[in-house]
């Protein structure tokens, strides 16, 4: 279908299968690796002993770590909450203060946390959105929809790195349940 284009140069959405066509990189992370995400811990924590259900996916696609270049990777975020908190990502901090970041809403319905300080925003996600994360704020995603997974592609600075404890000190401080057929927002930790 791309043979004419070099590999290196391109990806694409495979929405049928819900991946990043030509991605170099993989990660699945379940119940067991979102340790401390929910309010519920322990039942998270023997909802991981039984079933131990995948939360998200993340298909990326790499480039040399260097100043220039740019990283994007899809994520499919799946439905389900732990007691009535959906399922959400781990959510990080880019260890280099001044990486942004873009997400690109391809399917399903969301938020898009944000949190920098004491201060807490959040986007909703849905279809051809197109979220920005400035700089220096930290950026969870929570599957708002049990119908469905919450999928997007996100690009950002090859440098940014991760830094996933800073959500220790730092924390999101809203957290998305379930209500009705819809979801209500509430006060984090
Ligand atoms: C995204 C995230 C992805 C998974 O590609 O890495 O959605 O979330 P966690 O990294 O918080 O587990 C991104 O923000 N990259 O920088
Ligand atoms: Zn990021």
């Amino acid at each position: 279908m791309y043979e004419k284009i070099p590999a290196g140069f391109f990806t694409a959405f495979d929405r049928q299968n819900s991946l990043l066509y030509n991605a170099d990189d993989y990660e699945e992370r379940k119940l067991s690796d979102l340790q401390g995400c929910f309010v519920a811990e322990e039942i998270r924590h023997q909802m991981a002993l039984q079933e131990n259900k995948t939360v998200y996916r993340v298909y990326k696609k790499t480039a040399p770590l260097v100043a220039g270049e740019l990283l994007q990777a899809v994520t499919v975020l799946f439905p389900g909450t732990v007691n009535g908190e959906f399922f959400m990502t781990r959510g990080h901090y880019h260890i280099h203060p001044k990486c942004a970041e873009i997400f690109f809403c391809l399917g399903g319905r969301g938020l898009l946390l944000l949190q920098k300080g004491n201060e807490t925003k959040w986007v909703e996600m849905k279809p051809d959105v197109i979220a920005y994360i400035p700089a220096g704020w930290g950026h969870r995603t929570v599957n708002t929809s049990l119908a469905g997974p919450l999928v997007f592609i996100a690009f950002w600075p090859a440098v940014a790195g991760q830094n996933y404890q800073r959500r220790l000190k730092e924390p999101f401080g809203k957290r998305v349940f379930q209500a009705d057929r819809s979801y209500v927002i509430g006060d984090g930790d």
